[in-house]
């Protein structure tokens, strides 16, 4: 066989290597999360796993950084690229740091969304809210308010102050408060980072540069407990009531205990799950992701983007004394 020739047919057997290499192996999805060791990420990989399950031929990669940093995730992200993954599903630290690398991402032909915390818009195809922004701001008043019926000063206990998310409801509560809750006093908003210990000690400093604080407001699972512990440990019970975002399986305790009346949450195994889906429905059923599309998210139905390519789920869940011991078994 002349050089040519081989080369020929090497070349060919090679494609055709490729091509079934590429059928024969199943779709890599990375959930990328803040940071590893939060309930709630694990519970929404739960969901992911639930659609993998279901889809059928689909690896979910679950990473992130051990601290809640956009520096850490841009290395985790940039590890994934070189590791070729099919798509990469994202709740950013940060909406525009991650940006450059999940261009470069994209560049490379893999399939980039944000869902939870999201990225600006030029840095991923489409995200998922887990609800609307809006409602989840003043969902995060009202349930201090309802407890509040005389008002009263409040603080809130964030997550990082960079995450999308956590600004984005903090911005919405803001804007409502004058006008619908006028008894709240917002008398501060600190930063725990997602992170135990950093959010305790937060939690001691407001309640020690705010003596008449009635409520701390902590739209982050991690937060909440942080803080719902601290005033059980300062025997502030009755005095400070702690409200925010919770997962009812960490919580249920300090609703039992009294440190909070209630708490809110949307169920992170369906996010978890739609997250999949959505990452699916772009990287491999190629559903284009653009204003107007509606887009298959399994049992959970369907979401129809808006002009950000962004879509939301449902309304965020109340939790008390009534109902948490039902959902602590669940998430
Ligand atoms: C924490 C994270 C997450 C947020 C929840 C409510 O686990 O900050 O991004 O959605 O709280």
């Amino acid at each position: 066989m002349s050089f040519l020739r081989k080369l020929m047919v090497t070349a060919a057997f090679s494609a055709a290597m490729f091509v079934n290499a590429a059928y024969a192996e199943n779709v890599k999805i990375a959930l990328v999360v803040k940071s590893l060791g939060n309930g709630f990420f694990d519970a929404a990989n739960k969901g992911a796993e639930e659609a993998a399950k279901e889809l059928g031929d689909v690896d979910i990669i679950y990473t992130g950084p051990t601290k809640a940093t956009a520096e850490a995730q841009i290395e985790v992200v940039n590890s994934l690229i070189a590791q070729k993954v099919n798509a990469i599903a994202i709740s950013a630290n940060d909406a525009d740091a991650l940006v450059p690398a999940l261009k470069k991402a994209m560049e490379r032909g893999i399939t980039v969304i944000s869902w939870d915390s999201g990225v600006a818009p030029e840095g991923r195809q489409l995200h998922l809210n887990p609800s609307d922004t809006g409602l989840i701001g003043e969902t995060i008043i009202k349930l201090a308010a309802d407890y509040l019926p005389e008002g009263g000063d409040v603080a809130i206990l964030s997550a990082s102050s960079t995450a999308t998310n956590q600004n984005a409801w903090i911005d919405a509560a803001k804007k409502i408060l004058p006008e619908k809750f006028p008894k709240i006093n917002l008398v501060a908003t600190v930063y725990g980072d997602d992170d135990s210990a950093k959010s305790t000690d937060e939690a001691k400093g407001l309640l020690k540069s705010y003596p008449n604080l009635k409520a701390i407001i902590a739209p982050t699972t991690v937060g909440v407990v942080a803080a719902a512990q601290v005033v059980t440990d300062e025997n502030l019970i009755g005095k400070v009531n702690v409200t925010g975002l919770a997962l009812p399986s960490e919580f249920k305790k300090f609703i039992d205990n009294g440190s909070s009346q209630a708490v809110a949450l949307w169920n992170p195994i369906d996010l978890g799950y739609s997250a999949v889906y959505l990452a699916y429905d772009v990287a491999v059923k190629k559903e284009e992701a653009k204003p107007g599309a509606t887009l298959s998210i399994g049992r959970v139905g369907k979401v129809t983007l808006d002009d950000t390519n962004s879509a939301a789920m449902a309304p965020p869940f109340q939790f008390d004394k009534t109902n948490i011991e039902k959902f602590s078994k669940i998430y």
